[in-house]
């Protein structure tokens, strides 16, 4: 080959890099494509705790750009409990109830009470858009259901992340089977078409492992300013292999692993490198047999007991681990 052409290839390669879209934030898909988590899991309020959901309900809060002006749907993936994904105890006889909140009250920066964390808030504040109960209904078994359409302004406008803030509950409301499902915020009722610039997040993530001991799950808390530390929970890790936090600053600090129906806590420092970034939580799993339909909750907190969030698509992207080089002089 010619040096000539070898030029003419390389510009060409440069063109198509400068014609791609730049990075694209694509929180959509919840679990998002980055955390490699197969489902959200949700049981119902009269399953067993050392079955992994600490709680029966699951909260997700989705933003959309307030300069995006078209209608969207909130899809719900496998919403049902029974046939295909879920996990059966006995019967299935569970009933889920999914509800898409808007307005006022729902923006969890300006209430508190909407994170949901203790049992005691009302974090069902705001408009109820939509609501929909789930039994085990083949109709709905491994396909979408769609909430929807909404308007962005029926959102509750947060300035910070200059968004619209809309709010899906999932509550196991009777039965005791683990409900598994995933959301997608599409603008496209009959496919999945991510809307640029949006994301999702929650505080306190309940989600289910790959039954393959090859396989790392990520969830990727946001460091804002003015965090020194963070307090770690795990719940019901049936001591799976290891939970490490990944970072630019840090390479894989080991966390305290939870086992069966009980909680690991530990405070994990943080370093100014680390602030306004995300943090990688990294769930390895055990390398000598399968530990099978694993599904572990996780929370954060920072040192004033603010909760952190987990963003579906990590801000600033994946953090990578960079290495503190420090350069010698030569000497002669
Ligand atoms: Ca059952
Ligand atoms: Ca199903
Ligand atoms: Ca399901
Ligand atoms: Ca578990």
């Amino acid at each position: 080959m010619k040096s000539g052409s070898v030029v003419i290839k390389l510009l060409v390669l440069l063109m198509l890099a400068a014609s791609l879209p730049h990075e694209t934030v694509s929180g959509q898909a919840v679990p998002g494509k980055d955390e490699n988590i197969p489902f959200l899991v949700t049981f119902g309020k009269f399953g067993e705790t050392s079955w992994g959901d600490d709680d029966f309900s699951s909260l997700f809060f989705f933003t959309i750009p307030k300069d995006f002006n078209r209608q969207f749907y909130i899809k719900v993936f496998d919403p049902d409990a029974g046939g295909q994904n879920d996990e059966i105890q006995g019967l299935f006889d569970s009933k889920t109830m999914f509800s898409v909140y808007g307005g006022k009250g729902v923006d969890p920066d300006k209430n508190i009470e909407s994170r949901g964390l203790k049992n005691s808030d009302n974090y069902k504040q705001g408009n109820l858009l939509a609501s929909r109960v789930f039994g085990s209904e083949p109709t709905y078994d491994n396909r979408y259901y769609e909430f929807g359409p909404f308007n962005p302004t029926e959102g509750d406008y947060n300035e910070k992340w200059r968004s619209y803030i809309f709010k899906i509950v999932c509550e196991g409301i009777t039965g005791d089977d683990g409900n598994l499902y995933r959301y997608f915020l599409s603008s496209d009722k009959n496919s999945e078409i991510p809307i640029e610039g949006a994301n999702a997040f929650t505080y306190e993530y309940t989600f289910r492992m790959w039954n393959d001991n090859k396989s790392v799950s990520h969830i990727y808390p946001y460091v804002d300013t003015g965090i020194v530390s963070i307090k770690q929970r795990n719940f019901d890790w049936d001591d799976d292999g290891v939970i490490l936090v990944v970072s630019t600053y840090k390479q894989g600090l080991p966390v305290p692993i939870s086992g069966e129906d009980n909680e690991k806590v530990s405070v994990i420092p943080v370093e100014t490198a680390e602030i306004g970034k995300s943090l990688d939580f990294q769930f390895h799993k055990r390398q000598d047999y399968v530990v099978k339909n694993n599904n572990v909750v996780v929370s954060l907190e920072n040192q004033r007991g603010d909760a952190l969030q987990f963003f579906s698509s990590p801000i600033g992207g994946v953090p990578v681990y960079k290495p503190v080089i420090t350069v010698r002089k030569k000497t002669k």
